[in-house]
């Protein structure tokens, strides 16, 4: 009785909260990854970190921001495969450089003597870290370390009998997953989902008549790792290798389980389930780590894990579904999109992705992808934990590819494109508690490497404080990856302007602009500051001598984010009162910066020089930096670099660009900023036909999650862009797009929209006002502009 009424109130609380969004239940389009067949759990995982197994792609991921599962939903023989964010392998490293600062000069001055190669050469010797860097990519063996597989709950059913009436699914609505087949005249279900609330992952088995499940379920991992039992709870435990021989990080995972008449048995390696009604399987994981420098280590991981799971273990389920579905649609239903007039999906979603290939035309695809972004967004980066990787929180291996890491010279910075403007805010968080704890290191590293006040980084980290150059110039001279994390603090305040967060934020923002301050250096030709020695990220140019370099003086790139964190600096500045002789130096500074250049042929110029590109299509649009995800270049206001942006842009594809996931999914944002609807739709069509799994996780290949990131990004900026002090509705609207609404896209200045569209015409706007500023919102060839206050709407082009 006291189950069913709490479970009475849970429900009503519930649907309390579906009334009291702005949206009701049924407007929001209720969306799911469906299947009709399992994941086949029997086939062993490829241990090469660059090939993906078919069948993981298969899975199912759910996640809490940092215990995460892929659910195989394999009928007698279950998988889920485990992961939590913090395990990585490693330890904390010296890679600082001192050969690195003496060879500077020198550097510069050949390369202002336009003597590249040998710039190149003595860069390559000297501007690299110290001992192995990220070891090509395969760091688990060495100190910087990869991010690792928990490893694996098995379910062994014991049982080869045929079934039927399979079906599977992941509920974007509420983040459940769900299996359910027949087997020998039974009705079985799964229901599983990973709560933030309770920290908790929760399994359900049920089946319609009694004393018909039985199974066997173990813990186990590829390497490093023990079991036992205790306190009925089945626990894996272990040490992942620290890279200098020893032990590093230390995790434990625990299991236990609830079964309603039914017998259980622990071994030391197992729980036994026989003849059960319904069975509750509940997981919690940990690790002792820390983002905290100099140690990273100290999280009391065992009691953690062990309060976790106990106090779970007392509620009923109802309670911890409720829970998680509450604290998830807190986030989830701020956006609807709705492309299809909430048409019926009944298309399996794996079919869907397959048919794309051909057809390219698919609106609900187009949904569910928008979605699927927010939903792994949700579910890999929470307030409080470490910010999503690579591979956001999912990896089934202990080389995972690039180690799962931090890339800075794009891949980090896409995870969190759709943060703002889909509704996410909160999300964002995490990215700034790693960005703070890179100062301390980041600093030494500038002293060490450039002789130079403030912090830098280059173009990896990890979650070991790892900021020194990479151990190849080639791709590792990428010094503006923190002028480009810091583009971050900027885009959270212009859209959430809070002045807490600013506050907070300012010593970080200002010692990059130290660091910079004294980095740049007067070309001696021009007159004008320039960063260097310095690379456009991993793109090679022609010398004039024949050869292939990559070091130069002020690319465009550098010169782009330079430019972007003196703007955003300014601008703090002004917002928070503070004026001083270092903020008009900074003044003083951005108008001397080399700006953008157009070349020859009316391209934006991606080197400082007029240089043919060794490939011309390359995948990174660094140049492009200035148009998408920064605001120095617009249609608006400097046309004449926007109309070079879109050539360059074309002719990047013309030659292949756009052929990694998140290569193409930055297509979508750069075209969307240039109002080519037709042209970002293609983009989004080449990330949906040639970079999609069965599970929608986007592919470089292998899996990389930015693709995922990037794309949903990239479809809202076809529908709202507030770069400019304005906001644009409906930008880049497709043909194939006629008709559909969204509501709850964020603008900066702190405002929420809402769209109708029909025959390919806006019909209704609302705008709400969060923080009561002026706005101006302009849709085709209309101008609206007027004060707002806070908390009310607006309906600017509603005649
Ligand atoms: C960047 C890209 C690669 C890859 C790696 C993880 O360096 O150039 O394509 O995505 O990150």
């Amino acid at each position: 009785m006291k189950n069913f009424l709490s479970f009475l109130i849970l429900l009503l609380s519930n649907s309390f909260i579906f009334f009291s969004c702005n949206q009701s239940d049924e407007e929001i389009t209720q969306l799911k990854l469906w299947y009709k067949e399992p994941a086949n759990a029997r086939i062993p995982d490829n241990e090469n970190p660059w090939i993906d197994d078919p069948e993981w792609l298969k899975a199912l991921p759910l996640g809490n921001g940092s215990l995460g599962a892929m659910v195989y939903g394999d009928v007698n023989f279950e998988r889920i495969q485990l992961n939590e964010e913090s395990m990585w392998s490693g330890s904390p490293d010296e890679n600082n450089n001192p050969e690195s600062f003496p060879a500077i000069s020198k550097i510069r001055k050949l390369l202002f003597d336009e003597k590249y190669r040998e710039a190149s050469e003595l860069t390559a010797k000297t501007q690299i870290c110290k001992s192995y860097g990220s070891g090509n990519g395969n760091g688990t063996n060495v100190p910087y370390g990869s991010f690792q597989t928990l490893g694996n709950l098995w379910i062994n059913f014991s049982n080869n009998t045929e079934y039927g009436n399979y079906y599977r699914e992941l509920n974007l609505n509420n983040a459940v997953a769900k299996v359910s087949y027949t087997q020998n005249r039974v009705n079985f279900t799964r229901e599983i989902f990973t709560s933030f609330p309770d920290q908790v992952m929760v399994l359900k088995l049920t089946s319609d008549k009694p004393k018909q499940i039985s199974f066997e379920c173990k813990l186990d991992r590829p390497e490093r790792f023990s079991t036992k039992t205790e306190n009925n709870q089945l626990i894996m435990f272990g040490e992942l290798n620290d890279g200098k021989g020893g032990n590093g990080l230390k995790y434990i995972s625990r299991l236990k389980i609830k079964n309603v008449n039914g017998k259980i048995n622990y071994t030391d390696s197992s729980i036994v389930i026989e003849n059960s009604d319904e069975v509750i399987l509940f997981l919690t994981a940990s690790t002792n780590y820390l983002l905290k420098y100099p140690n990273y280590i100290g999280r009391d991981y065992i009691n953690i894990s062990n309060t976790n799971i106990e106090n779970a273990f007392k509620k009923d389920y109802e309670e911890l579904y409720y829970n998680h579905i509450r604290d998830y649609q807190k986030y989830y239903n701020r956006v609807n999109f709705n492309l299809t007039n909430n048409e019926k999906d009944t298309i399996p979603t794996d079919l869907r992705v397959q048919n794309f290939k051909e057809n390219k035309n698919d609106l609900k695809l187009v949904e569910l992808i928008f979605q699927y972004g927010r939903y792994l967004l949700i579910s890999s980066s929470r307030p409080g934990k470490l910010p999503a990787n690579l591979q956001g929180i999912w990896t089934n291996k202990i080389q995972t590819p690039w180690n799962g890491d931090y890339h800075t010279n794009i891949n980090v910075q896409m995870n969190y494109w759709p943060a703002e403007i889909t509704n996410l805010s909160e999300m964002h968080l995490p990215l700034f508690n790693l960005i703070e704890s890179l100062v301390i290191p980041g600093k030494q590293t500038a002293k060490v490497h450039y002789n130079a006040n403030g912090w830098v980084i280059h173009p990896i980290t990890n979650v070991w404080g790892y900021t020194a150059p990479g151990e190849n110039s080639s791709w590792g001279m990428h010094l503006s990856a923190s002028a480009w994390l810091c583009s971050h603090i900027g885009e959270h305040y212009k859209f959430t302007l809070d002045k807490n967060f600013l506050k907070e934020m300012f010593p970080v923002l200002k010692s990059s602009v130290e660091f910079y301050l004294d980095w740049l250096v007067e070309d001696p030709k021009s007159g004008k500051l320039v960063s260097g020695p310095a690379g456009s990220p991993e793109n090679s140019f022609i010398a004039p001598d024949g050869s292939k370099c990559q070091i130069s003086m002020g690319p465009a790139h550098d010169q782009q984010l330079i430019w972007n964190l003196f703007n955003n600096f300014i601008f703090t500045c002004k917002e928070l009162k503070i004026s001083n002789e270092f903020v008009e130096k900074v003044k003083i500074s951005q108008e001397r910066l080399q700006g953008p250049k157009i070349g020859s042929d009316g391209r934006l110029l991606e080197w400082n020089e007029e240089f043919q590109e060794v490939e011309p299509g390359h995948r990174h649009m660094s140049h492009l930096i200035a148009l998408h995800p920064g605001s120095q270049i617009s249609l608006s206001k400097t046309p004449e670099l926007a109309k070079a942006a879109k050539k360059s842009l074309q002719y990047r594809i013309d030659n292949g660009g756009g052929h990694t996931g998140w290569s193409a999914a930055w297509l979508i944002n750069l075209y969307a900023r240039l109002q080519e609807s037709e042209n970002a739709k293609k983009s989004l069509d080449v990330v949906l036909s040639k970079s999609t799994s069965p599970n929608l996780f986007g592919q470089h290949p292998p899996f990389q999650m930015d693709a995922n990131f990037g794309t949903t990004s990239g479809i809202a900026e076809m529908l709202l862009t507030s770069n400019d002090d304005e906001i644009q509705l409906l930008p880049a609207l497709p043909k194939e797009w006629n008709n559909g609404k969204v509501s709850g896209l964020c603008a900066k200045g702190g405002f929420e929209v809402d769209m109708k569209w029909k025959n390919g015409e806006l019909i209704y706007a609302k705008i709400i006002s969060k923080n009561g500023k002026f706005c101006k919102v302009k849709y085709k060839n209309k101008v609206a502009s007027f004060n707002t206050e806070i908390g009310d709407e607006y309906y600017p082009f509603n005649d």
